[in-house]
């Protein structure tokens, strides 16, 4: 919070006695001071909260729930009147004179980064991107230096059809002329209010920016850049224009952009709105990005930054975790949770890349990380989002079933990499630690026709009371139980088997009887068979052939063998080889690795994750024992699943641990892929390893069930998060679990001798945490 201090030397036009404040809270002496109402009326109509006499903590805790918090708020209170008017006579100036606004440095909701380090530029650009309506722009910083990679991206728009053809570049909307460019500074990413600021170190008139996607007017950038005069060289003539667009027969992304310049004291600020469109089917033209500058400029940057703050406190009130003994943890939780949300944008369909809009990396495409580690996120953040998750699968089944059927097979194939028409991209080539080698998850990872079957199953249980299907996702069930039922061998035994696959353990390929493949076929071929849509015959055919599908489940050893011939393998641990996180295939040679147990990412472990109901009962601890010490995390999605499991089977510190990596892959750039982009599947394991994981939460037959454990650094965790239409609060302690719900939900609370019950507006259960 910024308190008045005196001003004697300086006039209220030149003072500067600060930042640009987002609110003044003034108490009724102070109000009734002469010269201070009109001011006060002024700062309101350019876009800054006023609150007049109301008490200070009411005042605070309602500004922080606008997302103002801190030094973004002045109070005004026991100053002399001069003194006091002159703080807002500055507050006035700042305004008029588009100079940058301030930021409420909070760590728990900052991400800071210091220095202009040209070997991690790319990575915050990736974790600074902002994103509002389906468009990203990457956190590259105004002037654009060579070794930036700055990027407009939109939601499904890509170069074109072939597995190369990323997504398309849009024009540049943030470059500014700085000269000479910025030697030190210091950028934040505000999670609080989604804004993005700049500080130059060590100058004496430092250059400073902000800037943000509205996530009230999507579509809409907004940036404001200041420096002294000299350094700084707008882009447009002040109140000029500039439309932009790019694209190919398959699509584009327009920018419409309006500037402003000022200049006040020395300093030159440059204003820009942005209104960004798409279209999947041809560059777009100027009409909708017209609208959205014509609003955007009517509504002033000032204001549009007020309706950000709001708007965000908004989806933090929903959607958020609380961990007051681990602060580190909880920023770590609120980075991923905050990428996750900039998912979501309105349109009828969301194809989600590996690394979302932050990044080019794996071309945007779309792998099992949107089916399985981003939608059940996604689902309890922005349910309306993780349906058109769902309708991105739908629209492609025509491609999928067209795939199928040139493989002589019956039903609907998806493929493993997905872009724009949902024809498999994967490339057949690419690079491990140098080598050049064949890429053959295109071809062999199956298992994502499940996955995405399973996923619009998901969505159905996490929003719809009755968990029913919509008629096209049910087609979409039942045709992916079509292509098991033809893809899988009857040996003369009468077992069934799938054979010449992978798994999620990418460092095996062609294996047989993968358990995680089995179990997911196993279990789509289960549900499609329960669907009434489906004919009596192929109801038996299909059950007969899911219970003789064969899973590996070893009952001597209690544990699932991964695939046939797998525990034949050399029985090298990880640490054998180093401490993991490790690509294992990169340092000891992929032959060598194919050659051992060592393993790339949970996969039997996936199935007590996704299908606890399918797996052996009393197999997760063993499973987890065994595989846990194999487990590389030689991908970004595995410390997060196996940190989800770890919690499920009680193991609550161990979970902590992993979770913590997962949460340091981004931000410490684990495994040095960063630059090309935040990977949004381990931002969705990590938040599933607090719903899942932690708090135990599942929905079945329309209630919400739970089962909270809490790692021994936690006295307490309190999570927000969307289910069944509610917005939902559990606060789990050492000895009590609370439950709050906006209406009518049922709660079943796994907790030794208490019953399942439900209330008419609010649910509210007592009991201890597991552990
Ligand atoms: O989908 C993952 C896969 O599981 C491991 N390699 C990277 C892919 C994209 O994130």
């Amino acid at each position: 919070m910024a308190r008045g201090t005196p001003v004697t030397e300086r006039s209220p036009s030149t003072a500067e006695l600060g930042h640009t404040v987002g609110a003044v809270v003034v108490d009724r002496r102070g109000a009734s001071m002469p010269g201070v109402r009109p001011r006060l009326r002024r700062l309101r109509d350019l876009g800054v909260r006023v609150l007049v006499g109301r008490p200070l903590p009411a005042a605070l805790e309602q500004l922080d729930r606008s997302g103002i918090a801190g030094e973004l708020v002045l109070v005004i209170g026991d100053e002399p009147p001069d003194t006091a008017r002159a703080l807002l006579d500055e507050q006035i100036a700042r305004v008029l004179a588009r100079r940058v606004p301030g930021i409420c440095v909070d760590p728990r909701w900052a991400i800071v980064e210091h220095g202009v380090d040209p070997a991690r530029h790319r990575v915050t650009e990736s974790l600074f991107t902002v994103v509002s309506g389906g468009i990203g722009i990457r956190g590259s910083v105004e002037e654009a230096p060579d070794f930036g990679d700055p990027l407009v991206l939109a939601t499904g728009i890509y170069v074109g059809t072939g597995p190369d053809d990323g997504l398309l570049p849009g024009p540049d909307v943030i470059d500014v002329d700085l000269t000479p460019p910025v030697i030190a500074d210091r950028r934040i990413l505000d999670l609080r209010t989604g804004t993005l600021h700049r500080t130059e170190v060590g100058a004496d008139r430092p250059v400073r920016s902000m800037r943000f996607a509205s996530i009230a007017q999507p579509g809409l950038l907004a940036v404001r850049v200041e420096a002294a005069d000299d350094r700084i060289g707008p882009c447009l003539p002040t109140g000029g224009e500039g439309w932009e667009t790019v694209g190919t027969a398959y699509g584009g992304i327009g920018a419409l952009a309006h500037e402003e310049t000022h200049q006040d004291s020395g300093i030159r600020s440059v204003e820009r709105l942005v209104a960004v469109d798409s279209c999947r089917s041809s560059p777009p033209g100027p009409r909708i990005a017209r609208r959205r500058l014509d609003r955007a400029t009517s509504t002033g940057f000032d204001h549009l930054l007020a309706q950000q703050r709001a708007a965000w406190a908004r989806r933090w009130e929903r959607v958020t975790v609380t961990v007051p003994d681990d602060p580190e943890t909880e920023l770590g939780l609120r980075f991923a949770l905050f990428h996750l949300w900039q998912l979501t944008d309105d349109h009828d369909e969301l194809a989600v890349g590996a690394r979302g809009l932050t990044g080019n990396g794996y071309a945007g495409h779309v792998f099992w990380d949107a089916d399985v580690f981003v939608l059940p996120a996604l689902v309890t953040i922005d349910p309306r989002a993780a349906a058109a998750m769902v309708a991105y699968r739908v629209h492609r089944l025509p491609t999928a079933r067209a795939r199928a059927r040139a493989e002589g097979r019956e039903g609907a194939r998806f493929p493993w990499e997905s872009a724009y028409d949902g024809r498999d991209v994967t490339p057949d080539e690419g690079y491990v630690g140098g080598e050049e080698v064949p890429i053959l998850t295109g071809t062999l990872e199956e298992h994502i026709t499940a996955d995405v079957a399973w996923a619009a199953v998901h969505h159905a249980a996490w929003t719809r009371p009755s968990g029913r299907l919509t008629g096209a996702e049910s087609t979409l069930v039942r045709e992916t139980a079509a292509y098991w039922a033809s893809r899988l061998a009857l040996d003369p035994d009468g077992s069934a088997h799938i054979r010449d696959v992978i798994g999620p353990d990418e460092y095996h390929e062609r294996v047989d009887d993968n358990a995680f493949t089995n179990a997911m076929a196993r279990w789509n071929l289960r549900t499609a068979a329960r669907q009434w849509r489906v004919g009596a015959a192929t109801r038996r055919e299909w059950l007969r052939l899911a219970d003789a599908l064969v899973d590996g489940y070893d009952a001597d050893a209690g544990i699932h063998e991964q695939f046939a011939g797998y525990s034949g393998l050399e029985p090298l641990l990880v640490r054998d080889l180093a401490e993991p996180p490790v690509a294992a295939d990169v340092l000891a040679g992929r032959a060598r690795v194919a050659r051992s147990q060592v393993i790339k990412q949970p996969d039997v472990l996936m199935i007590h994750h996704l299908l606890p109901g399918e797996a052996a009962p009393g197999s997760l601890a063993r499973d987890l024992a065994f595989y846990a010490p194999r487990t590389a995390h030689g991908s970004s999605l595995s410390p997060a699943a196996m940190a989800l499991l770890h919690a499920r089977a009680g193991q609550a510190d161990a979970a902590l641990e992993l979770l913590r990596i997962s949460l340091r892959i981004d931000l410490d750039d684990l495994g040095g892929t960063t630059s090309a982009g935040v990977h949004v599947g381990a931002c969705g394991g990590a938040w599933q390893t607090i719903v899942r994981g932690f708090l135990g939460a599942a929905v079945r037959s329309g209630r919400l069930e739970l089962d909270p454990v809490l790692p021994s650094a936690w006295g307490s965790l309190e999570v927000r998060f969307r289910c069944l239409g509610r917005d939902v609060r559990v606060r789990a302690d050492r000895e009590t679990v609370a439950v709050d719900a906006s209406g009518p939900l049922t709660v079943r609370p796994r907790v030794a001798g208490a019953a399942s019950w439900s209330t008419s507006s609010r649910v509210r259960f007592s009991g201890g945490p597991g552990a």
